[in-house]
């Protein structure tokens, strides 16, 4: 064999071994999820094909013609059994676009489909589209819905950084081919919008989030909510702000809806990302809320923190100390796969049940804003955890004197 086919063979074979690697959970979760020992997509996942020329003609050394920077930010969906992630896949050029992995389990052995998708663009092409979110909606349509970037056209000579982003929506029904609707027209630039899976009031209902610039929320107040009457042409002229940013929380800065929410007897279950600034900059870390069954902009519960923040490596990446997610998948038995990217860089999956996620949501104590709450939320479960035990003491005791 020569030695452009022995180097091709061990990057077929070091490749293989990657896609069939078994994920394991970590062991003592803190009862409310699991995280996995492996990521479930890194850029080494890409198809060889989508990355080497294999003819030793015109690529004689075997060379990575195009390079991925990065798989991260994916919308989550369950078809025909299997678990789907459609992936942003950022490339040494900087470009995202979206391709689909699949896994018959949802926490390793996800392969990516042939080819990457091919979105339609509109009469104004995207500079770049990333972070879909995915909606099976009643409707009968499974809707994407995406960041579009484009250089900002107002943006003085010689700033060549500015830019303007706004949702892209498209819809499908088989995930193959994509009908690209018109972008979503707003007052401010959007990012992290997400279709509500039900019509609400008979109208579409987006969350939204209206933010100043393209960086920077400013007086866009947190997580929007608006119902549209037409999707094929979407305008939001007025948005209800559902979950708020707060001074000294995690979300101070700016916060984004992650995947739509799930609906629970108890209410619609939301996963979020909240940003804070601090010396190393920006922080990213993933948050719960839940809103009203009847009115999903209605909050009912909301724990205080964080639920999932940058661990060991996750915090190392292309963008450090990043935890982002726009999805996850509810099976039928109550079984949740949070799907989330760790410092733009990697997927990694995260179980738990709607059981879990509920409890956690309704029982962890809500912020109360100044450290003194925080010391009083402490006592409290200190003296009920004491009261617990006396309790026991003296039902022991009965039981001792009983048995006398
Ligand atoms: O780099 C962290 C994230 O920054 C943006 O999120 P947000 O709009 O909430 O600030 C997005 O570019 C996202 O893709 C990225 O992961």
């Amino acid at each position: 064999m020569n030695t452009y086919d022995k180097k091709l063979m061990q990057l077929k074979q070091a490749q293989n071994e990657l896609l069939s690697l078994n994920n394991e959970n970590v062991s003592m979760g803190n009862g409310i999820y699991d995280r996995y020992v492996n990521p479930v997509i890194t850029a080494d996942h890409i198809p060889l094909n989508w990355r080497y020329d294999f003819n030793p003609f015109t690529n004689p050394f075997l060379q990575e013609r195009i390079g991925v920077n990065a798989t991260c930010n994916s919308g989550a969906i369950k078809w025909n059994g299997n678990y789907l992630l459609v992936v942003r896949v950022e490339g040494n050029d900087r470009k995202s676009f979206f391709a689909i992995a699949e896994s018959p389990n949802g926490i390793d052995n996800f392969r990516f489909w042939e080819e990457p998708i091919t979105m339609p663009e509109t009469e104004d092409p995207d500079t770049n589209v990333y972070d879909m979110r995915l909606t099976a909606h009643e409707d009968g349509w499974v809707y994407g819905v995406f960041c579009s970037e484009r250089k900002d056209p107002n943006a003085p000579a010689g700033d060549l950084s500015s830019a303007v982003a706004t949702a892209g929506i498209a819809r499908t029904k088989d995930l193959i081919n994509w009908e690209r609707l018109p972008d979503l027209k707003t007052k401010s630039q959007q990012r992290n919008v997400v279709l509500h899976p039900e019509f609400v009031h008979g109208k579409y209902a987006f969350y939204t989030r209206p933010q100043d610039g393209f960086i920077d929320t400013g007086s866009g107040g947190g997580i929007g909510w608006a119902l549209v009457d037409c999707i094929v042409n979407t305008e939001i002229k007025e948005e209800k702000i559902i979950n708020h940013r707060y001074y000294h929380t995690i979300k101070e800065l700016k916060n984004g809806e992650g995947p739509h929410p799930i609906k629970t007897d108890k209410g619609w279950l939301h996963l979020a990302h909240g940003v804070r600034n601090c010396a190393a900059g920006l922080r990213y870390v993933l948050y719960l809320y839940l809103t009203d069954l009847q009115d999903p902009s209605k909050l009912i519960a909301e724990p205080a923190g964080y639920f999932m923040a940058p661990q060991g490596d996750e915090r190392i990446g292309d963008v450090s100390n990043v935890l982002f997610s726009n999805g996850w998948i509810a099976d039928a038995d109550g079984t949740v796969f949070i799907y989330y990217a760790s410092s733009d860089t990697r997927m990694h999956v995260a179980t738990s049940t709607i059981d879990k996620l509920l409890d956690y949501c309704i029982n962890t104590p809500a912020d109360g804003y100044r450290s003194a709450s925080s010391v009083q939320t402490i006592k409290e479960l200190i003296a009920s955890n004491n009261n617990l035990f006396l309790a026991n003491k003296i039902s022991e005791n009965q039981l001792v004197s009983q048995q006398q």
